[in-house]
């Protein structure tokens, strides 16, 4: 064990010190990668769902069939949104957005749908950052079947939002955003200030962040705070809510809005011994994968007992309804 640690630390030292992209700094990430799902392996048999990209896909798309997770994301950006994006651009007929963590762009085009109608005639350019090449192509396929996007300039960065940052910084881009937006991924960052920060800096004069998040009153935050430790593998991802956002915004006394969008998961299906689609839901709200054979039964038994808690969900027509509420936080260009 010790010989494997001093070769962990080794290899993880020895070629720190390259620039970003290229050959060797993604030998580096896969190398990082590997040992760490080695050591995450050794250190307890519990497994990221993240670590499995395919069963991540079908755990998120049945959550997706779950919960009103897009729909009331789609509401805000059709009831709310616009108001917002009205305020930006200060008068331009070019405007900079920035997609951190995009997706498969689905609810990207909706937002950039709403900026054409608040601002007719302008041009667009779009930077999309994405880590995934699954989600990638599926962003360009999107774009490729749906009419009317010619005045949008799609830029492709297959990347996490810390290389993105990095190139910005090592290519010196002196380019501003006027809309910036970072959806349901500030968990996948190590220092989500500092992440905050970095992408405000690009702002524009009346540029816009904006950041969805769970919020600090759904049944995720109860979940974490209940059971952080056994659950969250802290070096994939953080249980951070938009309560945790507000409060750094507040001691750092930067202004912001914010928003209360309801929204629900029907995780009834995990109650369920044996069923399938509870099992996906289950890794899902755990972030385990196989989450229901791994963990222990003490663990198991812990989980259920608190999901369908008052403090997490609503029991109605035999059904159990989890509080799935997010928050939208609004930040403008540092002055
Ligand atoms: C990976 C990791 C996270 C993903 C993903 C792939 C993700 C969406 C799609 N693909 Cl490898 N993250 C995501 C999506 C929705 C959502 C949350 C994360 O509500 C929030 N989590 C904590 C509340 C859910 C586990």
């Amino acid at each position: 064990m010790d010989c494997f640690w001093s070769t962990w630390a080794l290899l993880k030292e020895g070629g720190r010190p390259s620039p970003v992209g290229g050959f060797y700094s993604r030998l580096q990430t896969s190398t990082d990668s590997l040992l760490h799902h080695i050591l995450l392996a050794m250190a307890s048999s519990l497994m990221s769902l993240v670590s499995d990209d395919s069963r991540y896909q079908k755990a998120f798309q049945l959550f997706l069939e779950r919960s009103s997770e897009h729909q009331c994301m789609r509401d805000f950006i059709h009831n709310m949104l616009p108001d917002i994006l009205a305020s930006i651009g200060n008068g331009k007929s070019h405007l900079n957005v920035i997609g951190v963590g995009s997706g498969a762009g689905e609810i990207d085009l909706e937002m950039l749908s709403e900026l054409r109608l608040k601002h007719p005639g302008v041009t667009v350019d779009n930077e999309v950052v994405e880590p995934s090449s699954t989600q990638l192509h599926n962003y360009k396929v999107l774009v490729s079947q749906k009419p009317g996007l010619d005045y949008i300039k799609f830029n492709w960065n297959q990347m996490t939002a810390t290389e993105f940052e990095e190139n910005w910084k090592v290519k010196k881009m002196t380019k501003k955003a006027d809309f910036i937006h970072m959806i349901q991924m500030l968990y996948y960052v190590k220092d989500p200030g500092a992440t905050m920060s970095f992408f405000q800096s690009l702002l524009d004069k009346n540029g816009k962040l904006l950041i969805i998040l769970v919020s600090g009153e759904s049944g995720w935050e109860k979940l974490w705070r209940t059971y952080r430790n056994q659950l969250c593998n802290t070096e994939i991802s953080q249980c951070v809510t938009t309560a945790d956002i507000k409060s750094f915004l507040d001691s750092k006394a930067l202004s912001y809005q914010s928003y209360e969008l309801p929204s629900q998961m029907d995780i009834t299906e995990c109650f369920t011994d044996g069923d399938e689609k509870g099992e996906l839901l289950l890794d899902f709200l755990t972030e385990v994968l196989d989450f229901s054979k791994t963990a222990s039964s003490e663990l198991k038994a812990g989980v259920l007992e608190l999901l369908r808690h008052p403090d997490c969900s609503v029991e109605s027509n035999g059904k159990v309804i989890f509080n799935n509420n997010l928050g939208v936080i609004v930040i403008d260009q540092l002055t």
